[in-house]
């Protein structure tokens, strides 16, 4: 049965994260001999959050709080408590008592701990006015009072208030705030008042005061917000167009080859490249180094050639390779010990702080090389994608670039059988034993071998090969520096060749999904590989917390296909 085609369960988008929708895509190929072919797809978004987990992971001098912060006690500090009775005296005599501009204010806590708190809000990170008046209304509302009626106070209470009011300034005010004094919306706003209206007080000028300070700063505040959102927005289509895609706007800013109205497009290249089971010298030498050259110099046997990059790989003599974990021997690979180990590698240590996102059950044992800390794919996106892989059926899942084991064993967790597969020992070593930690281990087979190897077994003896549901492909992107370039090619970025990889996963399964870069070429994806995979397709970006972290493309069943009775099949 052509599992491309099987029916797509109701249950699509009720994935554990939310996921939306972005954009809906069809196109029409005409290939070099005439023919012609259609794919259609989806542009998705998956929202992923993994706070707790990052937060957990801090450096332990960030992890401390400043010494315990207390609140203001707000009930102290309250108008209705503390405005004294209505005196009824009249507003000359007012304005000449010394002080009482002083003593009509709430009064606040004696005790120095108390009120000292001035809430240290992220400067974007307000979500309400409420929030942003909670912080601000002390010193908005003290220190406008000050500046207008601080010449009816005494000196030494004038000092008092300063200071406080320094004090409460919040950490991040909005911009109107940011001079408050040299605002002219907040000065004198209740001048009027003691010139306008006979036997005024001062209680009521106070409560004027702040209700006309409050109505300013929840305008400003909005206006404020109003601003920030727009900046964030460009800043969000800023991102998209640089990912290659802006659904939903700016559509003279997508790819020429991307048309929402099906025009045809025609590309040049020979559509399907012989399959190639060799890994041409460069890679070797990339990848394993001049030892390589030598023992491969006339080798056309692939399973000759894994062997010898295995043996490099490892830099070790097979005697020496032992896939049984020693701790006492490889105290080196003990993730949770890394901080030492790594303190002098900024380019590692970076991961270490961020531990807990790689492996939630990192300190109960997991174990990671060098390479394995920087392509472990993040615990909650590899959760997404084994959310999004297995379901509809899907129950034996090839991973075709296991590491050290961040995907397969969510794939595992998930309930599907999985395929383990990678060329390095010492990182599907680590996989196996990562694997124990979740107690997975025995829903995988772990093969050691180059992909390209056992793709072509697979497809020169059926016999051998297993029926598999799914391929999920997470190679080496070229260490962190791939986000060093604007773009990543899918050719040469990739180690081995990410064009190479599709055109053998495909002769596995048609269901197939792609853990890519954020600044993968889209226009690559788009067209070299749907023309290959002739299926519909997704390429759904993955957003951790804030940011979008990776892409993943899906296809076939795996791919989302609008609940439409038009939509058409697969092949
Ligand atoms: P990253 O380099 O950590 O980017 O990669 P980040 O965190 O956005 O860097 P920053 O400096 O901009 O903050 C993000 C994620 O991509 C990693 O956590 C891995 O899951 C994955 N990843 C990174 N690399 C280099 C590889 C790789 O070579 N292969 C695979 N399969 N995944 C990788
Ligand atoms: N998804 C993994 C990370 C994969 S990193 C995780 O979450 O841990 C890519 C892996 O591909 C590396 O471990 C590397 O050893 C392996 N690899 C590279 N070329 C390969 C090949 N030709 N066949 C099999 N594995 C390969």
């Amino acid at each position: 049965m052509d599992s491309s085609s099987e029916s797509v369960g109701d249950d699509q988008g009720d994935y554990q994260y939310p996921w939306f929708p972005m954009g809906h895509f069809g196109i029409n190929f005409i290939q070099t001999d005439g023919s012609k072919a259609y794919v259609e797809g989806e542009l998705s978004r998956a929202y992923i959050k993994d706070y707790e987990l990052l937060k957990a992971s801090k450096r332990k001098k960030e992890e401390k709080q400043p010494a315990e912060q207390l609140q203001v006690d707000m009930d102290e500090m309250s108008l209705q408590d503390s405005v004294p009775e209505d005196n009824g005296e009249a507003t000359d005599k007012l304005l000449e008592d010394k002080d009482m501009a002083y003593e009509v204010l709430p009064k606040w806590s004696s005790d120095k701990k108390k009120g000292k708190k001035r809430k240290a809000k992220g400067r974007y990170n307000y979500h309400s006015f409420e929030e942003y008046w909670d912080v601000s209304s002390f010193w908005v509302i003290q220190r406008t009072w000050l500046n207008d009626f601080g010449c009816q106070m005494t000196e030494e209470n004038q000092k008092e208030l300063l200071k406080k009011c320094d004090e409460m300034k919040p950490i991040y005010p909005i911009d109107q705030h940011e001079n408050l004094l040299e605002n002219p919306d907040y000065q004198n706003i209740t001048k009027s008042l003691t010139e306008t209206k006979e036997g005024v007080t001062f209680e009521e000028i106070y409560a004027e005061h702040c209700d006309l300070i409050k109505k300013q700063t929840e305008n400003d505040y909005h206006i404020y917000q109003t601003k920030e959102v727009t900046r964030r927005c460009k800043d969000m289509i800023n991102r998209v167009k640089r990912l290659g895609y802006a659904p939903g706007f700016e559509e003279s800013q997508l790819p020429s080859f991307y048309d929402l109205n099906d025009k045809d497009i025609k590309i040049d290249k020979p559509l399907i490249k012989e399959v190639r089971y060799q890994i041409d010298e460069s890679y070797a030498k990339k990848f394993v180094g001049d030892k390589f050259e030598e023992s491969t110099a006339s080798t056309s046997e692939s399973s000759s050639s894994a062997e010898s990059k295995i043996e490099s790989t490892a830099q070790l003599n097979p005697k020496e390779i032992r896939f049984n974990f020693d701790p006492e021997t490889e105290q080196h690979l003990i993730a949770s010990n890394a901080e030492k180990l790594y303190a002098n590698d900024p380019e590692i240590s970076k991961y270490y702080y961020q531990r807990y996102r790689l492996f939630s059950r990192l300190d109960e044992g997991i174990i990671m090389d060098r390479e394995g800390w920087f392509s472990v794919t993040p615990e909650a996106i590899a959760e997404h994608i084994a959310d999004r892989v297995v379901r509809h059926n899907v129950s034996v899942v090839v991973d075709a670039f296991t590491g050290v084991g961040g995907n397969a064993i969510q794939f595992a967790l998930r309930g599907a059988h999985v395929i383990a597969i990678d060329m390095d020992p010492v990182r599907l070593k680590c996989a196996r034993e990562n694997a124990r930690v979740y107690g997975v281990a025995d829903y995988i087979d772990f093969i050691c071998a180059d992909f390209f190897d056992v793709a072509a077994t697979w497809a020169a003896d059926k016999k051998l090969a297993p029926k598999v549901d799914a391929v999920f492909l997470s190679p080496p992107w070229g260490g962190p520096s791939y986000l060093k370039s604007k773009e990543f090619d899918l050719a040469t970025g990739c180690c081995p060749n990410g064009i190479d990889i599709f055109d053998v996963s495909l002769k596995i399964s048609p269901n197939i999904a792609y853990f890519l870069p954020r600044n993968t070429k889209v226009s690559q994806v788009l067209t070299e590989l749907a023309i290959k995979a002739k299926t519909r397709m997704e390429i759904e970006q993955s957003s951790l917390n804030t940011k979008i972290k990776t892409i993943t493309v899906y296809y076939g069943k795996l791919a989302y296909r609008e609940k439409s009775p038009k939509s058409s099949g697969d092949n």
